[in-house]
């Protein structure tokens, strides 16, 4: 569980990394899952698209969504349970799962995840309260490419965001100068406010980047979102 501090430190610099979510066994068991998705040995169909929009014949950004619409046992996995008690400990007892998805950098792709604010890809919403954690399957650091936030950013207004590429991620000015890398040893997390710009850098390694990430938001605002048809699985759409 948390401690005060940590809480703290999230509301106020919309970021928190935690240092061991998932024992090496739980690394070990969601990396196979994972895998199964990525060889499709689990059919992924259109929840599979290629977040840099740019790859010719070849994924750059392997994005998945929704995996456990896909594999339903996932919802309820330790992955889940833990990631939920955690958010609930941050914006509240009413945060429940939205969506899943997973994010895969293949060795030497080199495509970095443009700067953005989740929330540009939401429809506008009473409660903004929303939370999202970033599990590292894999070590997760600059030159892979871990996490960038820009801290106190989630206090700010929503920067304008313009989509990159051809139905790629969408983009809003930032630099690395204002932001915060974190590095990560596999099972560790980032949690990240909905309105905290964040960036990661391209694979340039040898191995994946393999991270499994869990968005929260209040239940009643999960409802908002699905009674106007917005699911997380639909066309990407820039609010402005
Ligand atoms: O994994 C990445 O590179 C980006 C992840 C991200 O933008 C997010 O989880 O909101």
């Amino acid at each position: 569980m948390l401690n005060e501090q940590q809480i703290q430190f999230f509301r106020t610099n919309g970021y928190l990394a935690v240092e061991q979510l998932l024992t090496p066994a739980e690394v070990e068991q969601f990396r196979q899952v994972y895998d199964d998705f990525l060889t499709e040995k689990i059919s992924t169909g259109d929840h599979r698209s290629d977040l840099s929009g740019l790859g010719k014949g070849k994924e750059l950004i392997t994005q998945i969504m929704r995996p456990s619409v896909l594999l339903p046992e996932l919802a309820s996995s330790t992955l889940h349970q833990k990631a939920t008690a955690l958010a609930r400990q941050l914006l509240g007892e009413d945060m429940d799962v939205d969506f899943d998805m997973l994010i895969d950098k293949a060795p030497n792709t080199n495509a970095p995840t443009p700067w953005h604010q989740d929330e540009a890809y939401w429809i506008d919403m009473p409660d903004k309260r929303a939370v999202s954690c970033w599990i590292a399957l894999d070590i997760a650091k600059r030159e892979n490419g871990c996490m960038w936030f820009v801290p106190g950013s989630n206090h700010k207004p929503l920067r304008s965001h313009v989509q990159t590429g051809k139905g790629g991620a969408l983009q809003c000015e930032a630099t690395e100068e204002e932001a915060v890398a974190v590095e990560l040893q596999p099972g560790g997390c980032t949690f990240h406010h909905g309105r905290t710009i964040h960036y990661s850098r391209g694979n340039a390694t040898d191995g994946h980047r393999r991270a499994f990430i869990v968005n929260f938001r209040p239940k009643a605002m999960i409802a908002y979102e699905r009674e106007r048809g917005f699911d997380h699985l639909g066309k990407r759409e820039v609010r402005q």
